[in-house]
């Protein structure tokens, strides 16, 4: 409680001092300002301008390639561990603000403060986890004085240069940092590329990743469109490394133009997507009811379903299908709708794009299912304008219908009725995607199946699907989830490092 009143002092304080503010670019060190900007808009209250972002141009984004590589010729030499010492100053730091980093993005894309306060929690464990795991390469860079791993041969992990890390707007804070702090730690320069609705929070903590002690060149601020400054750097010949979290259309498009060598190109882009999710979760007829549901509501509601964890999908064996999902329907009915600064469970979507394309799969799902709890869109709560779209569950959802396939990245949930257990598993493995994925049983032969046989990089037995712990559960996804587990598992970091080894006989 004494934290909720914490939290809104911190919204207070950000209204004060942040809301309104103009963040120009970043490049080797300088804020330069653009002709053209970029504003946030309040998701849960559309008349708000929560502030803006300069917008890059394909001109900004070469200066800041340029830079970004003489930056490195100084960077790569500095040694693991004081670069770690960086990300864990970045993490006091974010710690000491992190009511502010909560409130922002509140105000920014609608997260209302449980959620964002795992978030932020989420970012100041990739930037020690990140730390801790650049340490082990001590003594095994090119800059040490002991470099040698052996008597007659050296085994180096070198840094392998500059990329660009481009974001989504629903881990603002998180995934921003993570994807940027990996491959900065492992000697690498970054330009980071936020996405168009979240701008300011990446502003933000970039402020709290300079002040720890970056020097100038070696984390580039790109706020700008996507398909210009993203696609600018993406088919760059001096673009080292991609690492991409947000659509499958996106990362799919992405990765085919990094394939293609440019004129003067001479490496091959190394290129790591985290895309979208369609996660389901089985509940038979041994399982605990009132489990299932909770973890049916957590998993499908947190921050209005816009995780690529969520469970958007969830299937139901015959025999307790109508006592689940009449459960499931009563609880989600009774999930307080709001604003993310009132700590509603369900807010507005994050943008107008977003409730456009929600409101047409609710359309779709009229057409292919039993709609058995909202449906409508009503884009304003509490007199106020906002992409509100209420919480909706159709039932008796085909398999093979689009709202059970696509991703909608909302509120909108599909419950399908499976005859058995292992129709249900076969049911859970019948999209392209694998990211996350859930069993509500107790039976543990069918456990014991589902580790081996349910695809997904992410399981969770008897809880809710979404919420991987970094270092714990290394998160990334099957098939068309994206490529690789991050933060934890092989080793993140050596996806931005070149391995070499040294053989010297006298
Ligand atoms: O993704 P987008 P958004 C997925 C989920 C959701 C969708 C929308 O499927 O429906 O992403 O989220 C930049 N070249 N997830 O809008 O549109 C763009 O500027 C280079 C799952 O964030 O893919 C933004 O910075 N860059 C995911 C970033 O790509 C381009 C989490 C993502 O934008 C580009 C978030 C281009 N041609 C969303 N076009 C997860 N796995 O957690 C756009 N961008």
């Amino acid at each position: 409680a004494d934290n909720v009143v914490a939290y809104q002092a911190a919204l207070k304080k950000v209204r004060t001092e942040l809301v309104g503010k103009h963040y120009p670019l970043i490049i080797d060190g300088v804020r330069v300002d653009t002709a053209e900007k970029l504003e946030s808009i309040n998701p849960c209250d559309t008349s708000e301008i929560v502030g803006s972002t300069a917008k890059a141009t394909v001109d900004d984004a070469q200066k800041a390639l340029d830079g970004a590589w003489k930056a490195f010729e100084s960077w790569k030499k500095w040694t693991p561990d004081a670069r770690a010492r960086i990300l864990l100053k970045a993490s006091a730091l974010l710690k000491a603000r992190r009511l502010e980093a909560c409130a922002l993005m509140s105000i920014e894309v609608g997260k209302n403060y449980a959620e964002a306060d795992v978030e932020v929690a989420e970012a100041i464990d990739f930037l020690e986890y990140y730390a801790r795991s650049a340490m082990k390469y001590s003594g095994f860079g090119a800059a040490e004085t002991t470099w040698y791993a052996g008597e007659e041969n050296g085994l180096m992990f070198m840094p392998i240069g500059v990329g660009v890390s481009i974001s989504p707007w629903n881990f603002p804070c998180a995934i921003y940092l993570g994807m940027l702090a990996a491959p900065i730690v492992a000697g690498n320069c970054v330009i980071a590329k936020p996405a168009e609705d979240s701008g300011l929070i990446a502003g933000f903590v970039t402020d709290i990743m300079l002040e720890a002690g970056l020097p100038a060149g070696v984390l580039q601020f790109l706020p700008g469109v996507g398909e210009e400054v993203g696609e600018y750097l993406t088919t760059h010949a001096k673009t080292r490394f991609i690492t991409f979290t947000g659509s499958r259309g996106v990362g799919l498009h992405i990765n085919e133009v990094a394939a293609k060598v440019q004129p003067g190109q001479k490496w091959i882009k190394k290129v790591i997507l985290e895309l979208g999710g369609k996660d389901g979760m089985i509940v038979d007829e041994t399982a605990d009811i009132e489990t299932a549901v909770t973890a049916a509501v957590q998993g499908a509601f947190g921050f209005n379903g816009q995780k690529c964890s969520a469970m958007s999908r969830l299937i139901v064996v015959d025999s307790v299908y109508d006592e689940v999902v009449n459960q499931f329907v009563e609880r989600a009915g009774k999930l307080k709708v709001g604003t993310g600064e009132d700590n509603a469970n369900v807010t507005a979507v994050v943008n107008e794009e977003s409730f456009e394309k929600i409101g047409k799969y609710i359309g779709i799902g009229k057409g292919e299912a039993k709609l058995l709890l909202g449906g409508e869109t009503p884009g304003e709560h509490g007199g106020k304008q906002g992409y509100y779209v209420q919480p909706t569950i159709f039932g008796d959802v085909p398999a093979d219908a689009r709202i059970a396939q696509e991703e909608i990245f909302g509120p909108v949930i599909s419950v399908i009725r499976a005859r058995d257990w292992q129709d249900a598993l076969d049911i859970a493995n019948s999209t392209e995607y694998g990211l996350t994925g859930g069993v509500c049983s107790r039976d543990r032969a069918r456990l014991e199946q589902a580790r081996n046989e349910f695809e997904a990089g992410n399981l969770y037995f008897n809880r809710k699907i979404t919420g991987a712990i970094v270092g714990v559960q290394p998160f990334g996804g099957y098939n068309m989830s994206g490529t690789d587990s991050k933060a934890g598992g092989p080793d993140y970091l050596a996806n931005f490092m070149q391995l070499k080894t040294v053989t010297e006989r006298w």
